[in-house]
């Protein structure tokens, strides 16, 4: 792999797409046609089917279990037709959650076993893992207001203030156990000074 794979990561409404996407905007321009912006559960045409039946509103039985194994079949067909092709050809991968996620949500908040997420992980992942992961976090309660316009919440969305917190808690874990991987970001801040941290991350890895 000749690429640079990055991954954004934290809970609801904390920033992540909108800085995946000031990010894109400036890689691209620094390297125009060699950068990708993808998501999951999704970055396919069936992993969006896939997301579309584990996000839908109201209780359709899906519990963590089928929760994770939903997010790695939609990981499977997204790394194998995006992911190691764009990598392949050099390209800057970003995208908005990845592995990470699954641990945090599905370990952390619903409980499954992480060591069955970690089989599947190495099982649909082999050995690929992000080069650069961007953990934007803040208090749960501020993420959760800033998308609290939104009319309908998804599946997720509509969980207890306390999941989100065990999501976080998670999320924070996996930091102190990849700190060469993950960058913890305060993401509390106004959107264009976390823009200026990023950059200067960017800069250190050597992609602007
Ligand atoms: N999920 C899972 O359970 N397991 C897995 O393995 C994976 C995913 C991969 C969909 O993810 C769900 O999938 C997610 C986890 C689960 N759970 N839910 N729900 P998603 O990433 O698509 O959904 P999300 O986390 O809910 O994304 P989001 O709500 O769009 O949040 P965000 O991307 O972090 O925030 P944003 O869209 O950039 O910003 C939200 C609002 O805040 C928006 O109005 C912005 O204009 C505003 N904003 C952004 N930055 C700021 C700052 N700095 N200050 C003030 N306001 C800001």
């Amino acid at each position: 792999m000749t690429g640079f794979f990055i991954t954004f990561e934290g809970v609801e409404g904390v920033g992540k797409t909108t800085q995946a996407q000031k990010a894109f905007d400036l890689l691209d321009g620094k390297h125009p046609g060699k950068v990708i912006m993808t998501r999951e559960p999704g970055g396919t045409s069936s992993g969006e089917a896939i997301r579309n039946i584990m996000l839908e509103a109201g209780n359709n039985g899906i519990d963590g279990m089928t929760e994770m194994l939903l997010v790695f079949a939609a990981r499977r067909l997204h790394i194998r037709d995006v992911i190691e092709p764009s990598l392949k050809a050099g390209k800057i991968v970003l995208c908005d959650r990845f592995t990470d996620a699954t641990f945090a949500y599905q370990g952390g908040g619903r409980g499954v076993d992480e060591k069955l997420i970690a089989q599947l992980q190495d099982m649909v992942q082999n050995t690929l893992r992000p080069d650069l992961t961007l953990l934007f976090d803040a208090p749960v309660e501020t993420g959760l207001a800033r998308i609290g316009e939104r009319s309908k919440p998804d599946r997720l969305e509509a969980e207890t203030i306390s999941f989100f917190q065990r999501v976080r808690r998670s999320y924070l874990d996996l930091s102190q156990r990849y700190p060469e991987r993950i960058r913890v970001i305060d993401a509390a801040r106004g959107a264009d000074e976390i823009a200026d941290e990023i950059r200067t991350i960017l800069r250190e890895n050597g992609l602007c």
